[in-house]
């Protein structure tokens, strides 16, 4: 008979794949599988579905194929052990007698942040902690950096050719990469919370910024607009009552862009009470500086978004949009598609402009690479960390 001896980090991965079906469905909370095991056998899988239902370890031990006690428990993620949404995973755990239980890596929420192995430990249940430790951050990575800094995880995502263009002289980018990659841009829109613009590519391409995956999520959509010169009858103003739309603009900038005009305030209440009418939520936020009239204060406005519960941007912003970001350090993930064609052109323009660095040896670096091909062409995903240098002023 074939004995199949499978390891902590064999059933610990199971967990992981779980977790993933949560993806799009549980933010801002983690995403969390478990299993459970007993003689060897998998008596019990589940994991936490959609924010606001039972967290894995509920689920899976719901549904055991046959009674739980003495059995094993792998979780990517500390049980929890506090009353939220849903009771606490350390009280049927308890109640379920089971003996022990993995732990993947701990849970950064100061309800809970070590205390759910405490509770366990406590009443006699023994715990492994740290298996597949890196793996368990990674797949949480949006959750652990909201939760410890309330600040949205922010992904920027552009396409790009092989010789570093987002278009060709003339503007036209239709399209830079193929098929396959603009599906796959279509999942990282169901990922994110938030998906964030700049208002040239609303004024050039008029898009949607929606999610078109089958069963994803649309992200809510951010126009970072400080003069507020959205249109009416832009897709984005006029579906703004199913999609929630946030754009941000500065009513000082916005005031003295129309002073030309006789009827300047007029208009301008006019375009903001329009706007409200339609659904889209204004934010006003500061400027950069005094006098950089055509640039918000972006690190406020993360900061406001991040109090509004918007976990994780994707930032499919402009050259200067990406630029401005970088430099205030606000973006962690990088996703450059590349398309292996050649455009030319030096007014063609590239992902990131704004003002470079000096000195090849002050680049951005990206840790972590991934490269996978997408139908014709390549994704390249890494992190930036937190001591990378910031672009210059
Ligand atoms: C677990 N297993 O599957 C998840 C956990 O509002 P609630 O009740 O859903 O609680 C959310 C918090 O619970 C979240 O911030 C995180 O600390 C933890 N998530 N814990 O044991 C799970 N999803
Ligand atoms: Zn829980």
């Amino acid at each position: 008979m074939e004995t199949c001896i499978r390891s902590p980090q064999d059933y610990m991965r199971m967990a992981l794949e779980l977790a993933r079906k949560g993806e799009g469905k549980v933010s801002p909370n983690p995403m969390v599988g478990c299993v459970v095991v007993k003689d060897g056998r998998v008596i019990a899988a589940g994991c936490h579905e959609a924010y606001g239902e039972y967290h894995a370890e509920r689920n899976a031990l719901l549904h055991c194929q046959e009674d739980p006690e003495g059995a094993e428990l792998y979780v990517n993620l500390e049980p929890c052990c506090h009353y939220g949404k849903t009771p606490p995973c350390t009280e049927i755990i308890l109640e379920k007698k089971i003996k022990k239980v993995y732990v993947g890596c701990l849970d950064s929420n100061p309800k809970v942040a070590g205390k759910g192995i405490e509770i366990l430990q406590q009443h006699g249940v023994e715990v492994v902690k740290g298996v597949l430790e890196e793996e368990c951050r990674a797949v949480n990575e949006v959750f652990f950096h909201y939760m410890e800094r309330k600040m949205p995880f922010t992904a920027m995502k552009y396409a790009m050719t092989l010789d570093g263009k987002i278009a060709c002289e003339t503007g036209d980018s239709k399209w830079v990469t193929g098929r396959e990659a603009r599906e796959h841009v279509q999942c990282l829109r169901n990922r994110y919370r938030g998906i964030m613009a700049g208002i040239n590519t609303v004024l050039e391409d008029n898009p949607m910024l929606n999610c078109r995956m089958a069963g994803g999520r649309n992200p809510v959509r951010i126009i970072c607009d400080t003069r507020l010169r959205i249109p009416r009858g832009s897709q984005i103003v006029e579906t703004a009552a199913e999609i929630e739309t946030i754009v941000a603009w500065n009513a000082r900038a916005a005031g003295e862009y129309r002073k030309e005009t006789k009827t300047a305030a007029e208009e301008l209440k006019e375009t903001t009470r329009y706007l409200e009418k339609k659904g889209v939520v204004l934010l006003d936020i500061p400027l950069k500086s005094e006098n950089a009239v055509s640039q918000l204060d972006l690190r406020q406005l993360f900061v406001n978004l991040g109090e509004r519960g918007i976990d994780s941007i994707l930032l499919e912003g402009g050259g200067t949009l990406n630029a401005s970001a970088l430099r205030e350090h606000l973006v962690q993930r990088v996703y450059a598609f590349v398309a292996p064609k050649l455009v030319a052109g030096a007014q063609a323009k590239s992902p990131v402009e704004g003002k470079g660095i000096q000195r090849m040896k002050d680049a951005v670096k990206l840790e972590s690479i991934e490269i996978t091909s997408v139908g014709e062409d390549f994704c390249i995903t890494g992190r930036i960390g937190e001591e990378e240098p910031c672009l210059p002023e």
